[in-house]
């Protein structure tokens, strides 16, 4: 039995296996090509440990077999939650052998997020760190345990308990290892991505070892990707954009070498591009401000790296251009999504290109239409809606029919809810957005999410979230609160947010007390108006 998604229709399926996009092959084919190639190369370096592409195989191995022996299979579902260290990719591939597909949650992410993705996928595998607050004390495996019918395996990192540690699960194959874990399916789902959200509950995206596999081979061959690639990791490394634009896939199936740091700080960052000989990274607009005002006094630190890609939210065109002058190194935009479509500018476009736009498709089979409020599609040069198709664009969320009902049109095309506009040939601006989410420094704000927590509050009548700009992280949140209590405070509201075990990157940046919330001529909340008001109120004295 596997995991149910919504398939691609036939004559589609047909039409990406004939141009060569869908190869039918698992992604652990990119450790064992790797295992052939050059086992002794180093693959992942993680704080003072080197893992070579034969011992990333090996532990992944070992572990894969441990849960296959345990009888985990097709059909299980994990769910996956580790900082940025080796052992995530050593917990990805595993799963992909043993056929589990997990969920692969951010470390931000707290009790809210993890059982709102537990409630949907129902996991027969935990596997986590005992350093996360969640898991300091075993309370929120047990809920786990309670919304089970079956059991739980649970595997954590720095865990004393033998029988739970996934180290020693990592380390030694079991005497009862199973050698053959079976075929997978490359035409099922391998994993499932986190959506950015734009609704109550985060949403699931089945992405399958083919539409993802071509991604990332297709982005390691834009990236220009080789064996002497030295990529650093500064972003959550489940993310969408370090795991495979090209991110971390690209670099193995490329056979170069992923450099694993905490966070985008950036002293922290260039001591390790300057020890490790790292040649590219990948980061959101605000961690590039970061390393823009940081790089001065560290340009020699630099010297290695030779592209910089930047995504994950609006790049304003003036950092955009200082990006070559002050990293002393190339500039990469990309604009991608969780749900699929990924474009890049490439690494041969004249420099206005890359300063002025957010690229191009990966594939000539990424289906691009840009329509206004009506669905008609608008002239090049004039901005619209986006909304796509295409080989490595999933179909519908795990599910969720009523709102893949809002977000699909008849043709399969997914409406991301950004509006962008198209120039010189098929390369896309991202101009703005009409999804109700905050894009808080890249990471995503589902507003009717953090709405509908606060509304549980006694004292919270109505309430609005809206995005307000800030220069350093693009965008902040500020919530609209009515209230009849005119003593409320923001403390207790944050508070009341953070006892609900809410990630702390949604908790509100700001609060607003308002008599009403001003209503649209439909009647919904006019957040066109409330984001206007709150630039006004927020407008710093001149
Ligand atoms: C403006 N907005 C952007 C950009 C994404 C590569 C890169 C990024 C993501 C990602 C990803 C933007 N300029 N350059 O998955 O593989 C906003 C858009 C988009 C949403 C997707 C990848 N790049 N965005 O950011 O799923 O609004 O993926 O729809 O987190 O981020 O968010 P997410």
């Amino acid at each position: 039995m596997n995991v149910d998604f919504q398939r691609w229709p036939v004559d589609l399926a047909q039409r990406y296996r004939k141009h060569g996009y869908w190869i039918d092959r698992p992604l652990t084919r990119i450790l064992e090509q790797q295992q052939q190639l050059q086992p002794s190369a180093p693959a992942v370096i993680c704080g003072e440990r080197t893992f070579s592409y034969e011992r990333l195989n090996q532990l992944s191995t070992n572990l894969a077999a441990r849960l296959a022996s345990r009888g985990l299979g097709p059909g299980d579902t994990a769910l996956v939650q580790l900082p940025n260290v080796a052992e995530f990719y050593i917990v990805f591939f595993a799963l992909l052998k043993a056929g589990v597909a997990p969920v692969n949650a951010l470390y931000s992410h707290r009790r809210h997020e993890m059982t709102a993705y537990a409630k949907q996928i129902r996991p027969t595998l935990l596997i986590a760190s005992r350093q996360h607050e969640l898991f300091a004390n075993d309370d929120f495996i047990k809920d786990l345990r309670d919304m089970r019918d079956g059991p739980l395996a649970v595997l954590l990192l720095e865990e004393e308990a033998p029988g739970s540690s996934l180290s020693l699960w990592i380390q030694t194959k079991p005497d009862d290892a199973v050698a053959d874990f079976g075929p997978t399916d490359p035409g099922e789902v391998a994993f499932f991505q986190l959506s950015g959200g734009s609704t109550g509950t985060p949403k699931l995206i089945p992405r399958t070892h083919n539409d993802y596999d071509y991604s990332v081979r297709a982005s390691a061959e834009i990236c220009e990707l080789t064996p002497e690639t030295r990529f650093l990791c500064a972003l959550p490394a489940a993310h969408n954009f370090p795991l495979s634009s090209p991110g971390a896939l690209g670099v193995f199936h490329a056979g170069g070498c992923m450099v694993l740091a905490p966070n985008p700080e950036p002293l922290a960052c260039f001591a390790l591009i300057r020890k490790h000989g790292v040649t590219m990274a990948g980061l959101v607009p605000s961690a590039v401000n970061l390393w823009l005002q940081a790089a001065p006094d560290h340009r020699s630190a630099l010297a290695s790296l030779k592209l910089l890609q930047v995504g994950g939210a609006h790049f304003p065109q003036s950092h955009a251009r200082m990006v070559p002058e002050i990293l002393g190194c190339k500039l990469q935009q990309v604009f991608g999504m969780a749900e699929g479509l990924v474009n890049y500018t490439r690494l041969d476009d004249p420099d206005e290109l890359v300063f002025t736009t957010q690229g191009r498709p990966i594939s000539p089979d990424d289906e691009i239409k840009i329509v206004d409020e009506n669905g008609q599609p608008v002239p090049d040069g004039e901005t619209g809606r986006l909304a796509t198709r295409g080989p490595y664009t999933f179909r519908g969320y795990y599910r969720s029919p009523d709102h893949n009902a809002e977000v699909f049109d008849d043709e399969g095309f997914y409406y991301s809810g950004d509006l962008v506009c198209r120039s010189n040939g098929d390369y896309l601006s991202v101009v703005g957005r009409v999804k109700d989410q905050i894009n808080r420094g890249g990471e995503k704000i589902a507003a009717e999410e953090v709405e509908s927590l606060l509304l549980l509050h006694p004292d919270v009548r109505e309430v609005a979230l809206v995005a307000i700009q800030d220069p350093m992280l693009g965008e902040k949140s500020c919530a609209v609160i009515v209230s009849e209590n005119s003593c409320i405070k923001p403390l207790a509201l944050r508070r009341h947010l953070m006892s609900l075990g809410v990630a702390e990157y949604k908790l509100p940046d700001r609060f607003s007390f308002a008599d009403a919330i001003p209503l649209t001529a439909f009647g919904k909340p006019d957040k066109k108006k409330l984001r206007a008001d709150l630039a006004q109120k927020f407008a710093p004295a001149l």
